[in-house]
C-alpha cells in the first residue's frame, strides 16, 4: 500500500515540476494534495521570456512596467515590452480553431474569418504602432489616485503586421447608422465566471476606419507572444492601448457609443472641465479619452548616471503625440530655466514614435537633473511637472527626468 501511495505521490510531483517548468525544491515538505500558487491560473507564464529588470507593479492581474533606460531599442522588443492584463491569459489557446466574426447592429451580415483566410484574402500591411496604456504616468499624481502605480514604462513601439481593419469592416458591409466599434477578447475573468467580459472597448467608426489600425497576428516578424495577444490583437496607435484589444475573437459594428465593459463609468475617462485635484465630479460631467497627448521618454542614460566632468553626453529617446506627430524636442539641465533643442527624426509612418539625440555639456561638477519637453504639430508641449489632475490618474505627460552626476 505504502509503495503504491509513494508511487502515486512521485508521479504527481513531477506532473507539477513539469507544467512548472522547473523542480519543486522542497516537494518533500508539501502535503499530499496541494496546489502550489503557481499553478493556480495560467498566468504563470506570462513573465517567460521578460527582461529580468522588467518592474511588476501587480501580479494578479499582471501588471508589468519597463524602465525608461530598457526602452533604448528603436522598436519595442518582446522582452522588454510593458505587460498590462486586466484579467487571466486564455487558456488551450488552439491557432487552428480560432476565428474572428465580425457582427454588430451596424453590420451589413456577419462574417467569421479563419486566421488563414485573414493572412490570404486581404492585403497585408505592416506598421510601427505606439501602444501608451492610459495610466502611464498615474505615479506622478498628487494627490494620489487609485490603480496601477505606472511610472514610465506603459509605453511601447513595436513592428505589427496584419490587415486592415477597415477591409474586413468593408467586407462585411457598414451600415449607414454605425459610430462604433467594440472587441471582444478571450481573456478569462479575474472571477473565473464562464463567459464574463472583463475588457471591451473600442473606437469611433472613424479611427477604425484609418489606414493604421490592424488586426495583427505578428508583432516585430513573429507570431505575437501569448501575454500580448496571441493569436490575434487589434492594434490602434495613437490611442489608450486599452482599445488595442489581445485574444481577439470579435468586433461588433455599434450603432452608439460602445458599452462594453471599461467603456462605462469612468474608466479611461477624464473630466470634461478640469477639477481642483481631489475633486471627483459625478460620471456624466467625464469624457472619454481619444488621442493620447504629446509625451517623451529619456532613454540614455539611466537615471543616476555618473559622468566624468569635462565630456560631451549624447542622450537619447522617443517622443509621440498620440495622432499627432512630434515637432520639436527640447532638453533642459537647469530646471527648466533654459531648453536646448534636439535633434529630433521623423516617425516611420504615422503613429509611430519618433526617435531624437541631444549632445550636452555640463559647466562644472555636481547634480544636475536633465528634462525632456516635446512639442507637437499643434503646438502643444508637455508640462514640466504635472499636468491637469484627474480623478481616474491618467495621461500624465509631465516631462521624463533623469538625475545626473558629473564627477
Ligand atoms: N483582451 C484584452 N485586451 C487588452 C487588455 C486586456 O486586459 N484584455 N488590456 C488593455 C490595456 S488596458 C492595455 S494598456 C494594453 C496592454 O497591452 P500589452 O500588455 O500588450 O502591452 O492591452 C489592452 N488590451
Ligand atoms: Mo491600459
Amino acid at each position: 500500500m505504502e509503495n503504491r501511495r509513494q508511487f502515486i505521490r512521485k508521479s504527481m510531483l513531477s506532473a507539477l515540476a513539469a507544467s512548472l517548468g522547473t523542480e519543486i525544491v522542497f516537494a518533500r515538505h508539501m502535503p499530499d494534495g496541494y496546489i502550489p500558487v503557481g499553478l493556480l491560473d495560467n498566468d504563470r507564464d506570462a513573465l517567460k521570456g521578460k527582461h529580468p529588470d522588467m518592474v511588476v507593479l501587480n501580479d494578479r492581474p499582471w501588471n508589468v512596467e519597463t524602465p525608461a533606460h530598457l526602452l533604448d531599442d528603436a522598436i519595442t522588443p518582446a522582452d522588454k515590452m510593458f505587460i498590462r492584463n486586466n484579467g487571466i491569459v486564455p487558456e488551450s489557446i488552439d491557432v487552428k480553431k480560432w476565428t474572428l466574426t465580425i457582427k454588430g447592429e451596424s453590420a451589413k451580415t456577419v462574417k467569421t474569418y479563419t486566421l488563414a483566410d485573414l493572412k490570404t484574402k486581404f492585403k497585408v500591411h505592416t506598421y510601427q504602432l505606439t501602444l501608451e496604456c492610459g495610466g502611464n504616468g498615474r505615479a506622478g499624481y498628487y494627490p494620489a489616485t487609485s490603480g496601477n502605480q505606472w511610472t514610465q514604462g506603459g509605453i511601447s513601439c513595436a513592428e505589427w503586421t496584419g490587415v486592415r481593419l477597415r477591409d474586413l469592416l468593408e467586407d462585411a458591409g457598414i451600415k449607414d447608422d454605425a459610430v462604433y466599434i467594440g472587441y471582444y477578447g478571450q481573456d478569462i475573468h479575474p472571477s473565473r465566471e464562464p463567459g464574463k467580459v472583463v475588457i471591451s472597448r473600442g473606437v469611433p467608426i472613424k479611427k477604425a476606419l484609418e489606414d493604421e489600425t490592424l488586426v495583427a497576428w505578428a508583432m516585430n516578424g513573429q507570431d505575437i507572444p501569448v501575454v500580448h495577444g496571441y493569436p490575434l490583437r487589434l492594434v490602434v496607435g495613437g490611442w489608450p492601448a486599452s482599445v488595442s484589444g489581445k485574444w481577439l475573437h470579435t468586433i461588433a459594428i455599434r450603432n452608439k457609443v460602445h458599452d462594453g465593459p471599461k467603456m462605462t463609468g469612468k474608466s479611461y475617462k477624464v473630466p470634461k472641465e478640469p477639477v481642483e485635484p481631489g475633486v471627483d465630479p459625478p460620471e456624466d460631467q467625464f469624457r472619454i479619452i481619444e488621442s493620447m497627448p504629446v509625451k517623451s521618454v529619456i532613454t540614455y542614460p539611466k537615471s543616476g548616471a555618473m559622468i566624468d566632468n569635462g565630456r560631451t553626453l549624447a542622450l537619447r529617446g522617443h517622443a509621440w503625440a498620440g495622432d499627432l506627430e512630434v515637432k520639436e524636442l527640447h532638453v533642459s539641465i537647469d530646471f527648466g530655466a533654459t531648453w536646448q533643442k534636439a535633434t529630433l527624426q521623423a516617425p516611420k509612418n504615422r503613429l509611430a514614435w519618433q526617435h531624437w539625440t541631444a549632445e550636452i555639456r555640463f559647466p562644472q561638477k555636481g547634480y544636475y537633473e536633465v528634462w525632456a519637453r516635446a512639442t507637437d504639430t499643434g503646438g502643444v508641449s508637455q508640462p514640466m511637472v504635472m499636468p491637469q489632475w484627474n480623478p481616474e490618474g491618467y495621461i500624465n505627460n509631465s516631462c521624463h527626468r533623469i538625475a545626473v552626476k558629473i564627477v
